[in-house]
C-alpha cells in the first residue's frame, strides 16, 4: 500500500458500516475496527460523537482524516486499493456511471426509502430529491434486470453498498423483493467476504447485547 496512514473503522453490528467492513475484506485492505455499542447507546456519547457529531457509523479515519456518509467511504476505499478492481479508473467509460449509483444511493435512494419506510408523504414532487418512491424503485430494479451488476458483468464497490443495503431493506419489507432484486442480493450474500463479515458480527452483536443487558 503505497498510503501507510492507518485506517480504522466504527463499526456497530448489523449495520451500515457492516458493509464498509465487507468491502475492505473485498479490498484486502489492512484496517483496525473501533467497536461502537449501539445497544448501549455508545453512538449518543461524548467519546463517539467527538468523531461523528451525527452519532452514525460508518466512520472511518484515515490517518488524521475522518471519512463520514457510507458513499464518501466506498468511493475513497475502493480508489485507495485499485488492484483490486473495484472502482473504475478515472478515464474508464464506467467511472460515470459508477460514480452515478454512489450519488444515486446517497442523494435518492436512501431519502426515499426512508420516506417510505416512515410513511412521510415526499411532498411537493418538484421539490423533493428523488422525484417519487415508485420512480426510484423502478429505476434501481431495471437497472438490476440487466444486471448481473449495477454496471454490467463486473462487479464494483457500488455493488457491495447496493447488495448490503437491499439486504435489510427487502427483510423489512421496505423495498420489493423481486426475482432480479433476490437473484442480486445472492450474488452478494454469497461472496466469502459477506459470509466471513456476517459471520463476525454475530458475535460482535451477541458481546453488545450483553454489555447492553439484553
Ligand atoms: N448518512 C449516513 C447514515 C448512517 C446511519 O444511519 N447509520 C446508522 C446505522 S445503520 C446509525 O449509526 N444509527 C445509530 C443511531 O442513530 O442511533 C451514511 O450514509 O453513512
Amino acid at each position: 500500500m503505497a498510503d501507510s496512514r492507518l485506517l480504522t473503522v466504527f463499526h456497530s453490528s448489523q449495520t451500515r458500516s457492516t458493509g464498509v467492513i465487507i468491502l475492505l475484506e473485498e479490498l484486502d485492505a489492512p484496517y483496525t475496527l473501533h467497536p461502537v455499542n449501539i445497544k448501549a447507546g455508545d453512538q449518543r456519547k461524548a467519546p463517539f460523537l467527538a468523531i461523528n457529531p451525527l452519532g452514525k457509523v460508518p466512520a472511518v479515519k484515515h490517518g488524521d482524516a475522518l471519512i463520514t456518509e457510507q458513499v464518501a467511504i466506498y468511493i475513497h476505499l475502493a480508489d485507495l486499493f485499485p488492484k483490486a478492481g473495484l472502482a473504475p479508473a478515472l478515464d474508464h467509460p464506467q467511472r460515470g456511471p459508477y460514480l452515478r449509483w454512489l450519488a444515486f444511493y446517497g442523494s435518492a435512494f436512501e431519502p426515499a426509502m426512508v420516506d417510505h419506510a416512515l410513511k412521510r408523504e415526499p411532498g411537493n414532487q418538484g421539490m423533493s430529491p428523488y422525484g417519487s418512491v415508485d420512480a426510484v424503485i423502478k429505476t434501481v430494479t431495471d437497472q438490476l434486470r440487466a444486471g448481473p451488476y449495477l454496471l454490467g458483468d463486473k462487479i464494483s464497490a457500488a455493488d457491495i453498498l447496493w447488495g448490503t443495503a437491499l439486504t435489510w431493506m427487502t427483510m423489512f419489507k421496505i423495498f420489493p423483493a423481486t426475482p432480479e432484486v433476490t437473484a442480486y442480493i445472492k450474488r452478494i450474500s454469497d461472496r466469502s467476504s459477506t459470509k466471513k463479515v456476517n459471520a463476525a458480527d454475530e458475535t460482535l452483536g451477541a458481546q453488545h447485547k450483553a454489555v447492553a443487558g439484553q
